[in-house]
């Protein structure tokens, strides 16, 4: 069976009034229920009041900026970024590029302290582990709010899977450089893909250029936001909701008038873990629609296929 790429029904109204803003200050239940809704129409919600602390925003956006405003030999250092570390411009392994620069980190401790290149080391290690575990934090409520909306009895059945030492979970940060490029072919720094993983929460400088594929060929741009986390739900939990949930299409576009900086947290499971539809979310009117894979045969699967190709549909029932 191939499964219809998603098509989110609030797409207009996501044209008019941009990603539904989730305040995880208000009551439980009310979160959960909207949540769940921005999954099933968007696949994209931010989120406010989320108690990362600013200062810890604070010191890895320093160390991002530091890091690449820093010499290229510095940078050379930290590289090749397959399968970790900096790169520039390319992009996997199967001929991709943008106008980006990034810098790609597993998100397990041990691994950063090992790998840190940065000029500073210890402090680029303890601002980027003490970030990684704060939005880790944020990425596994959200799990159990959407677990708790979606009626599923064990609410940890999502975030037990990034919270696990074994997590394969990643952290990246891009540097698109301002590119005055009028045609937008040239400006796309990191191009049009859905996130593999389980759950994405990006946060960039004050500066424009994620946009959403709300259909063929239309982008909605998402204003940037300061105070907020922009979350959205990955392949992993397209499949683990049974279709339910989507993994909606992204690119990012180098700003013509400033230089961004994003920073995103990819939640992951551990390489073995079994990836199959959540049983209570299998009806006879929403049959099983992916059979069982492991999260190494998904991530082979994407890394030998181009950014933008579809992966999901390579594990869809027959
Ligand atoms: C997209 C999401 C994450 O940035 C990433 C990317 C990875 C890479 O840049 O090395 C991938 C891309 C991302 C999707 C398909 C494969 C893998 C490049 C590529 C062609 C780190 C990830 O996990 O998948």
């Amino acid at each position: 069976m191939v499964v219809a790429s998603p098509c989110p029904i609030g797409s207009e109204r996501m044209r008019r009034m941009g990603l539904p803003v989730i305040d995880l200050s208000r009551k439980r239940t009310h979160v959960a229920e909207l949540m769940v809704r921005a999954c099933e129409e968007y696949g994209f919600f931010k989120v406010i009041n989320h108690g990362v602390n600013r200062e810890v925003i604070a010191r890895m956006e320093d160390e991002g900026r530091d890091f690449f405003s820093g010499p290229a030999s510095a940078k050379q250092r930290a590289g090749p970024a397959n399968p970790m570390g900096y790169g520039c411009r390319s992009i996997g392994f199967n001929g991709d590029s943008g106008e980006v620069e990034y810098l790609l980190l597993h998100a397990n401790p041990t691994y950063i302290a090992q790998r840190s290149k940065a000029r500073h080391p210890s402090r680029f290690c303890s601002a980027v582990t003490e970030y990684i575990e704060a939005v880790r934090e944020v990425a596994c409520q959200i799990l159990e709010l959407l677990a708790e909306g979606l009626k599923i009895p064990d609410r940890e059945v999502l975030s037990r899977l990034i919270r696990e030492g074994e997590s394969d979970s990643v952290f990246r940060m891009n540097h698109y450089p301002c590119c005055k490029e009028r045609d937008a072919s040239h400006r796309v720094g990191f191009g049009e893909h859905s996130d593999p993983q389980i759950l994405t929460l990006l946060r960039s400088n004050g500066v424009a250029g994620l946009q959403i594929s709300v259909e063929d060929g239309v982008w909605v741009p998402v204003t940037p936001d300061p105070d907020a986390f922009c979350v959205n739900v990955g392949d992993l939990l397209q499949a683990f909701t049974n279709g339910r949930f989507v993994s909606v299409r992204h690119r990012a576009m180098a700003n013509s008038f400033d230089t961004r900086m994003s920073m995103i947290y990819f939640g992951a499971p551990p390489l073995h873990a079994q990836i199959k539809p959540i049983p209570e979310l299998i009806s006879p009117q929403n049959p099983c629609r992916y059979r069982p894979f492991t999260w190494a045969e998904y991530k082979k699967a994407a890394y030998s296929l181009r950014l933008g190709d579809s992966r999901l549909d390579l594990f869809a029932m027959d």
